[in-house]
């Protein structure tokens, strides 16, 4: 049984109004924690809004609530970072992975036509594999993945043997790519930061890992991208609904690198 009481928090921050008023999206946290790192915790978030190369907010929400399923801990997938030249490079290298990890070339052009008109949207966008469609239905908000972390110490230690910063983004990102690819309707993701100053992105999936590929834009460039692969035979609803609800611990072993390319 489990003992401990999580929380949710999350806070989204926008700027010229709030992101229903049509704001632009600044920045957005999504923690689980104890009780006694809440104060610590809204701190935290409350620095990540007010801090953003996307701009200074005039709009943002943080809000925790109990959570009342059960945790599940899992592994972070196996990281590689592909180095290359220009974004052009990357985005090429972006399309090979996705074919590799079980995306079909149609498919993946298909999407990457819509990219430009999905570029407000603030959450991801699930697509399916077999038709090339957008099948969740949250519009211009996306799906929001929520309900994840990675106890620092835990992290840190990753860090270390993986000759990484320790810096919360890289965190972040492979927690929620963790939890996105553990679910038997997940197939890939695509994903590159919308902040001007970070052009690094990643295709991740069960079977790749987290292949970071370290140029997916130019420099100044605000537009962002998340897409979720789908096996849409599989009960999207209840993957979805997983995304938002499922409350999940990052917890990394000496064994866990050895995962990359391994078969599903
Ligand atoms: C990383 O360097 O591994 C993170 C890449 C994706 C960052 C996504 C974001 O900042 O929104
Ligand atoms: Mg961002």
């Amino acid at each position: 049984m489990q003992e401990e009481t999580f929380y949710s928090v999350r806070m989204r921050a926008s700027m010229n109004g709030s992101h229903e008023d049509g704001g632009k999206h600044i920045s957005g946290g999504e923690r689980l924690i104890t009780f006694d790192n809440m104060k610590h915790t809204v701190n935290a978030l409350l620095e990540k809004g007010l801090s953003h190369s996307r701009g200074k907010p005039d709009f943002m929400q943080i809000q925790f609530e109990e959570v009342h399923e059960p945790v599940k801990t899992i592994h972070p997938l196996a990281m590689k970072t592909n180095k290359v030249e220009s974004p052009e490079e990357g985005q090429s290298l972006a399309r090979f992975l996705l074919e590799k990890a079980g995306v079909s070339r149609k498919v993946i052009e298909k999407a990457y036509k819509h990219i430009p008109e999905w570029r407000g949207i603030r959450g991801a966008v699930v697509v399916d594999i077999h038709s090339g469609k957008r099948i969740d239905q949250t519009l211009e908000k996306g799906v929001r993945v929520s309900r994840m972390d990675w106890p620092d110490a835990n992290f840190e230690n990753w860090a270390l043997r993986n000759n990484m910063p320790s810096n919360s983004r890289t965190k972040e990102a492979l927690a929620l790519a963790s939890k996105v690819s553990d679910h038997p309707a997940a197939v890939a993701e695509l994903c590159w930061s919308d902040d001007p100053d970070y052009i690094t992105g990643y295709v991740a999936s069960h079977k790749l890992g987290y292949q970071r590929i370290t140029a997916m834009k130019e420099y100044g460039n605000e537009d962002g991208c998340r897409i979720f692969f789908a096996d849409g035979s599989e009960d999207v609803n209840s993957y979805i609904n997983y995304l938002v609800k499922q409350p999940i611990f990052i917890d990394w072993g000496e064994d866990d690198d050895s995962r990359v390319d391994r078969k599903k």
